[in-house]
């Protein structure tokens, strides 16, 4: 639909920058002058997004009126006759959110009233707790409960591995930290007995030490089978974890019923979903708990809302994916539903890079370990300071690969 009026979109422009992460933010100007922005991260393949906004969706966006989420939302993933996948969903995401984001300040609203106004006070989030040492680790999670958070994921070098995804090097407040982000992969090691033999020690030792009165949770990064992933959900059923993450790859949603059937350690998976087809078998049967699609990659608020939906009538909650590659724009739509939801479970808050808040200024705020949001913010209530994101140019980076200890490559 062509839009003639003062909300016709007249402006489609991709800022990328990496203020110590990449970002890629769409920013949709109309014709009354309202700016929205989103969020089109893609880690690692950032590019690919960029390219498919400017060269494929821009052309398609100008002249439309941009009141029309809903039905941009459908011409642009019914259209091209290609649909999902990652690239293509990370950059419908990021119109959706910044048509959000111009609904929002044309209704003079925040987001989350639009979405049905809030549902609760304050989001509770988890930051990541790590270390070189069960020791460590510990103390890394005593720490964050100091802070005031109620949620805590922790990871531990695996014994007997040269290096473990996901610890942290120095102080964890030092988000350059991940220094798995190099020029070209790091190539790490994978051991599955190893892992097996050490996750169940390190979390008896977490509620040993710090006791029982938090909630506790720990990333596979998809790198068990089904079966493995069985045993450990059952290992760990004493430890009573608030989520055991992404155990094993979930191409094949099915993989589930066998995990599930085997354990009550609650499951959460779909950080690197894209759409709801990626989520139906597993919440429809009630194989998972949480869902951890992110705004980001997921279709936008639009799409999430339908998968939180879904997800609401089979009991399974919220935990949007919340990395320091989603950026904060994505964050803020993330945090948005979270507040408009029945089923919000938890938000992953990993924090950003300290030249990030250069670039991003949020109405969101992490207090003691929750994010607060403020009212009287319309929409997304990020802005983007494009100026600065000049300084901080595009810096192409890659994640580690994941090779097993014979040389052939393992899952990520
Ligand atoms: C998480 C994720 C991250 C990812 C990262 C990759 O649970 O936050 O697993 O640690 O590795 O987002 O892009
Ligand atoms: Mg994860």
């Amino acid at each position: 639909m062509t839009g003639h009026g003062s909300r016709t979109i007249t402006d489609v422009d991709v800022v990328v920058c990496s203020p110590g992460r990449s970002y890629v933010t769409l920013r949709l100007g109309t014709a009354d002058g309202l700016v929205g922005w989103g969020d089109a991260t893609l880690n690692g393949r950032e590019l690919a997004v960029v390219a498919y906004l400017r060269d494929h969706v821009a052309p398609l966006l100008l002249g439309k009126d941009s009141s029309r989420i809903g039905d941009l939302w459908q011409y642009l993933y019914r259209g091209p006759y290609w649909r999902r996948g990652p690239v293509t969903m990370a950059a419908i995401s990021s119109v959706d959110q910044a048509l959000w984001d111009i609904q929002g300040k044309a209704a003079g609203m925040p987001v989350f009233q639009l979405l049905g106004g809030r549902a609760r006070e304050r989001l509770m989030t988890y930051p990541h707790a790590s270390g070189h040492t069960v020791e460590d680790a510990i103390a890394s999670i005593a720490a964050k409960l100091e802070e005031g958070y109620a949620a805590v994921r922790v990871q531990a070098s695996v014994p007997g591995l040269p290096s473990t995804y996901g610890i942290h090097v120095g102080d964890s407040r030092d988000h350059a930290y991940e220094p798995a982000h190099t020029d070209l992969p790091d190539e790490e090691a994978w051991n599955t007995p190893l892992y097996l033999d050490f996750v169940p020690k390190l979390m008896k030792a977490v509620r040993d030490e710090l006791g029982y009165g938090f909630n506790l949770l720990h990333d596979g990064h998809h790198r068990l089978t089904p079966t493995e992933a069985a045993w450990l959900g059952k290992e760990l059923e004493p430890q009573r974890l608030f989520w055991l993450e992404d155990v094993t790859p979930a191409e094949d949603q099915s993989a589930f019923s066998l995990i599930k059937a085997h354990t009550t350690t609650p499951l959460a998976v779909g950080e690197v979903f894209n759409s709801i087809w990626d989520c139906q078998q597993l919440v429809t049967n009630r194989w998972i708990d949480y869902i951890r699609c992110a705004t980001t990659h997921t279709g936008g608020i639009t799409h999430m809302k339908r998968i939180l939906d879904l997800a609401d009538l089979y009991g399974v909650r919220s935990g949007c994916h919340g990395p320091s590659d989603v950026s904060p724009v994505g964050m803020a739509a993330n945090i948005h539903l979270g507040f408009a939801v029945p089923n919000f479970g938890v938000q992953e808050f990993m924090g950003y890079p300290d030249a990030a808040a250069e670039v991003f200024t949020t109405s969101y705020r992490l207090v003691s370990g929750h994010l607060e949001i403020d009212d009287t913010v319309p929409g997304l209530g990020v802005e983007v300071d494009v100026e600065a994101a000049e300084r901080f140019p595009y810096d192409r980076k890659y994640l580690p690969v994941n090779r097993r200890l014979d040389g052939s490559m393992h899952d990520w």
